[in-house]
């Protein structure tokens, strides 16, 4: 076991116009909205006795402080950085302070989408990345956090 056990309780991060989701662009982002995808990974999170912070911010300032205020109280981070993954180095700075597994999703295929979108300045920073399941990539998420966490716990 690690000298610091891992809290079991995981931040999960949204960023920009995730809120709108299920509202346009269906056909890329799926039909789920953000709250439905919430409730799907609460009864995930529930199977894993894992407790969830579930929040959304289209401020790119929002996100750092969470990202910030996340040490010693989460084990984990799930992080769908909306438009900000192809801008940001403020949040890349911010998760890379952050010593413990970072999982960045995406609904959608970024590297399948404009040459812009296939840039990720917060890659660098995350254990690993999944994209283009859909919000069951939030799920996949979370699954990829339980094993890390437990493996260090
Ligand atoms: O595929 C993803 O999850 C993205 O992070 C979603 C972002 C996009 O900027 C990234 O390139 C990929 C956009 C999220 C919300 O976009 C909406 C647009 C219209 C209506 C509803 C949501």
């Amino acid at each position: 076991m690690n000298e610091r056990a891992m809290s079991s309780k995981i931040l999960i991060l949204n960023g920009p116009n995730l809120n709108m989701l299920g509202t346009r662009e269906v056909e890329i982002y799926g039909k789920d909205t953000l709250a439905e995808i919430e409730a799907k990974v609460r009864v995930r999170a529930d199977e894993y006795v894992m407790e969830i912070d579930f929040r959304q911010s289209n401020s790119e300032a929002e996100l750092v402080e969470w990202i910030q205020q996340s040490r010693d109280v989460f084990g984990g981070i799930i992080v769908n950085a909306g438009a900000y993954t192809h801008t940001s180095i403020a949040i890349l700075d911010a998760l890379k302070m952050v010593d413990m597994p970072i999982i960045e999703v995406h609904l959608s295929n970024i590297f399948g989408r404009e040459t812009f979108r296939k840039v990720s300045y917060i890659s660098c920073a995350a254990t690993g990345l999944i994209a283009g399941f859909g919000s069951t990539g939030y799920l996949l998420a979370l699954e990829a956090i339980n094993d890390l966490t437990e493996a260090e716990n």
